[in-house]
């Protein structure tokens, strides 16, 4: 792959999520050696440390910890922006998910300016598109994408900042095993892309990330890859905050990734869900860390 620089962004953000191991999450992938692993590929990595939540004025969020998550997700905002106005692409080292409704508005606004479509490739268990009406936990990790496409009971997340319009079409959901019943209902009727873990087994993994890799190219699109860990199989990736059984494996992981750089499109990477007090012996940190790398240009063989 194209050497590119790469700016680590830490976001040590547990308070959208169930349970505070994931704000452990950055520091378990630099201590599992995300840096080298991605420098040793060739590119230029920098780490940007951990972003700093904004001073909020928000007193009316909605959700559990609200105004709190709000001011992470200005925080990371802010520093992804920085990032790609400075030409380098974004990995966020979450923290739970709801980090990437900042994330994910960061990739809109700068392929926006670039005048480029964006799809969104979101692996994981979860669809995470409850709202605080819908939601049954109340944790704002399960409504990031509600809040990229434009729930309106969401939009405290933004106050401050400079947003992106996302549709429904530009998002592809893929590993799907645990949805709400509200949360399926609202995903029927905003007509997102669901490629459930039913999917995978009958097309299987490669099938299916050409279908969206395919789509970038027609739409000349880039693609923002959120990579919630708990899209792996809890019994390789046990080290996250809502295991679910069923997931993907190994190599289906690694193939996704590969297939992803190869694609020449991928705009910005999520790494979120790491939970270091559910994990054993740092696998799933290691695990997340071999992954990017995959999705960096790390190869079995030259091909
Ligand atoms: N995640 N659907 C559940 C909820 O509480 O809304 C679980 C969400 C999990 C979110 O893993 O990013
Ligand atoms: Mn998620
Ligand atoms: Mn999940
Ligand atoms: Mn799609």
């Amino acid at each position: 792959m194209q050497h590119v620089g790469l700016e680590l962004i830490g976001v040590p953000l547990a308070a959208g999520g169930a349970g505070d191991g994931a704000a452990l999450g950055p520091a378990g992938l630099r201590l599992a050696g995300i840096a080298p692993a991605l420098s040793a590929l060739g590119h230029d990595v920098r780490d940007a440390g951990d972003v700093a939540p904004r001073a909020s004025m928000i007193e009316d969020g909605a959700g559990r910890n609200g105004a709190e998550v709000a001011a992470w997700i200005g925080g990371v905002i802010d520093a992804g922006l920085n990032a790609t106005s400075a030409g380098r692409m974004p990995v966020y080292m979450g923290g739970d998910h709801s980090l990437s409704a900042g994330s994910v508005n960061v990739s809109a606004l700068t392929a926006e300016a670039a005048g480029r479509p964006l799809i969104v490739l979101w692996l994981d268990a979860h669809t995470d598109f409850n709202t605080p009406d819908t939601s049954p936990s109340g944790n704002i990790h399960g409504m990031p994408v509600a809040a990229l496409t434009g729930e309106d009971g969401l939009g405290f997340l933004y106050r401050g900042s400079p947003r992106a319009q996302l549709r429904p079409d530009q998002f592809c959901l893929l590993g799907i095993r645990s949805v709400d019943r509200e949360e399926a209902r609202r995903l029927r009727a905003y007509g997102i892309e669901v490629m459930d873990m039913r999917r995978v087994d009958e097309h299987g993994m490669a099938r299916l990330v050409s279908q969206v890799i395919a789509r970038a190219e027609a739409e000349n699109a880039m693609i923002h890859v959120s990579l919630d860990m708990d899209f792996i199989d809890p019994g390789l990736a046990p080290g996250v905050s809502t295991p679910v059984p069923g997931g993907a494996n190994l190599r289906e992981a690694h193939l996704a990734m590969e297939m992803l750089c190869d694609s020449g499109r991928v705009a910005a990477l999520d790494i979120v869900e790491l939970n270091l007090f559910e994990d054993e012996r740092a696998r799933t940190a290691r695990l997340a860390v071999d992954l990017a790398a995959s999705l960096f240009g790390r190869r079995i063989v030259a091909h």
